[in-house]
């Protein structure tokens, strides 16, 4: 069990065993609509991927739900938040644990990942849904464009730059792919088994 002995502080670990608590009442409630949670040495925090799909959202319209803000929502239903992206060896991590390889090239992948990254309050001023401080960006270097009213965030698989990068899309429905999956992170590490890892990326 090397190296999964993380301490945590109590009340993270207090707010954990009532998730889990809770997760045990209403099987299936929530946790039916994530992964396991995978465990990321580097930050100490845990990450899960949506088994659904969610659209984007702007401010201008809903056109198709469920949407980005949706899995917000869940998240917080879990005690947790879309993926807060607080550096490159983060945005990395998550593209190798969640990231699904077109025809098995690494370098492509199938989907966008939708992580916690919006202007929905103020137009072109990006935050975090987890309300952490923005300290890295990885945008395409044509984004954010807010064509046509693009609010949120996906990890591009990718289409307009390198596989990494960052777009911002709308709920714009011609020429906008989706719904993608949404990654969460939350707060404090568990231990989870290394061969739980190898089941995420079967999930969808
Ligand atoms: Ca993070
Ligand atoms: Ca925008
Ligand atoms: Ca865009």
């Amino acid at each position: 069990m090397k190296g999964y002995a993380i301490v945590r502080s109590r009340p993270v670990m207090l707010m954990r065993a009532l998730v889990l608590m809770l997760l045990a009442v209403v099987p299936g409630l929530s946790q039916a609509q994530i992964s396991p949670w995978v465990s990321n040495p580097s930050t100490g925090n845990l990450y899960a991927i949506t088994t659904g799909q969610y659209w984007g959202v702007d401010k201008c319209r809903v056109i198709n739900t469920p949407t980005v803000l949706d899995a917000e929502a869940l998240a917080v239903s879990v005690g947790a938040h879309l993926v807060t992206v607080n550096d490159a060896a983060e945005n990395a991590w998550i593209i190798a644990t969640f990231g699904h390889p077109n025809n098995g090239n690494p370098s492509n992948l199938d989907e966008n990942l939708w992580i916690g990254f919006h202007d929905l309050n103020v137009e072109g001023t990006f935050e975090w849904f987890s309300g952490e401080p923005v300290t890295y960006t990885h945008w395409a270097s044509t984004e954010p464009a807010n064509d046509q009213c693009e609010d949120v965030t996906a990890i591009d698989h990718p289409s307009v730059g390198a596989l990494g990068e960052w777009n911002d899309l709308g709920a714009r429905m011609l020429g906008e792919p989706g719904p993608h999956f949404a990654v969460l992170e939350m707060p404090g590490a568990v231990p989870v088994a290394p061969a739980t890892w190898g089941r995420i990326k079967n999930l969808y």
